[in-house]
């Protein structure tokens, strides 16, 4: 070794000593062009899970389990919880009689419900009937037990904004004292909820959207969430919605009908129930079968709006 190769190893080593590393020296870089694939697209099937959702139910009651809850996991290495980098989506199912008991979080959740009939979310309070087509929110901090009071089980999808607390640290839980909030207040409509019929009728009168590919979509809102958008997206029959590209992380959630998504060269077909993982800057392309679709697509866009870090490219044009 040359005295000055032997002198820059003594550089090194004293750093590193330090637990420092130097800009030029270090093997991973800290910064680059433009977003990395990173997490993965993946899609998971209501159809694979609904029958899983139904022996737990044998096998795991409520008492046991606060949630009778299945997280999907990002098939990235390493990961063991999130869906998408920020986001984290799961099934979910109570049986008549059974109560999912009070507790609030810092993490901003919401539910897509996909069947049953009465069962109730209690809201801070609120009481509102989980009904399928329902998009009903949890915002941080908010007290909230799920109770089936009907005799159907009921089966919805949470969305959860818990990777992005655990990578900011801010995380805070607390089981409710008595259980369940006492003599909650049965109500129709409150801004936590955003029922399937107003949200066809919205639908109904959209625009066509640049943001989602030219389809016609609508944002839920205002939304008590600082951390998540809503979208709803509606596919005519056979209809395919120009590609899009955008550094908010995404999972979609079919509400209804089938088609697939076009999505880095690969193509992952969905159906109601399904959710789909659309990590940063994956361009992608939804289309729909013949009977047309509807989706949920979930972001993480108002973070990146905020931190001025929301970047888009896409056609913009349906065909
Ligand atoms: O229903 O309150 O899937 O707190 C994960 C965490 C559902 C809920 C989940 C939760 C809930
Ligand atoms: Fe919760």
């Amino acid at each position: 070794m040359s005295a000055a190769a032997a002198d820059l190893e003594a550089l090194y080593a004293s750093f590193s000593n330090l637990n420092m590393e130097g800009g030029w020296h270090r093997k991973v870089p800290a910064l680059w062009p433009e977003p990395r694939a990173n997490f993965v697209p993946h899609i998971w099937h209501y159809a694979d899970v609904r029958p899983i959702l139904d022996r737990a139910g044998e096998l795991v009651d409520t008492e046991f389990a606060e949630r009778r809850n299945l997280t999907m996991f990002n098939p990235v290495e390493g990961n063991i919880y999130s869906t998408v980098r920020t986001l984290v989506a799961a099934y979910q199912m109570v049986k008549p009689g059974e109560v999912a008991r009070a507790h609030r979080h810092t993490p901003n959740a919401l539910r897509l419900i996909l069947e049953g009939r009465g069962t109730y979310t209690v809201v801070n309070g609120k009481q509102v009937e989980m009904r399928p087509g329902d998009v009903l929110l949890t915002p941080n901090w908010a007290w909230h037990s799920h109770e089936n009071l009907g005799s159907e089980n009921c089966y919805w999808m949470d969305f959860l904004d818990v990777p992005l607390v655990h990578l900011l640290e801010p995380m805070f839980y607390q089981p409710h004292p008595d259980g369940v909030e006492p003599a909650p207040e049965r109500v129709e409509s409150a801004p936590i909820a955003f029922r399937a019929e107003d949200i066809d009728r919205d639908l109904a009168a959209a625009a066509p959207d640049p943001a989602q590919g030219g389809l016609m979509a609508i944002t839920l809102g205002p939304v008590e969430l600082d951390s998540i958008a809503l979208d709803v997206i509606a596919l005519d029959p056979g209809q395919t919605g120009g590609e899009v590209r955008e550094t908010s992380n995404a999972i979609y959630a079919v509400m209804a009908g089938e088609g697939a998504v076009d999505i880095d060269g690969q193509r992952m077909a969905w159906a109601f129930g399904d959710t789909v993982a659309v990590p940063a800057w994956r361009a992608h392309s939804l289309s729909a079968g013949p009977k047309g679709a509807k989706l949920l697509k979930v972001s993480d866009r108002p973070l990146m709006k905020k931190l001025g870090w929301y970047r888009h490219a896409g056609a913009g044009e349906a065909a």
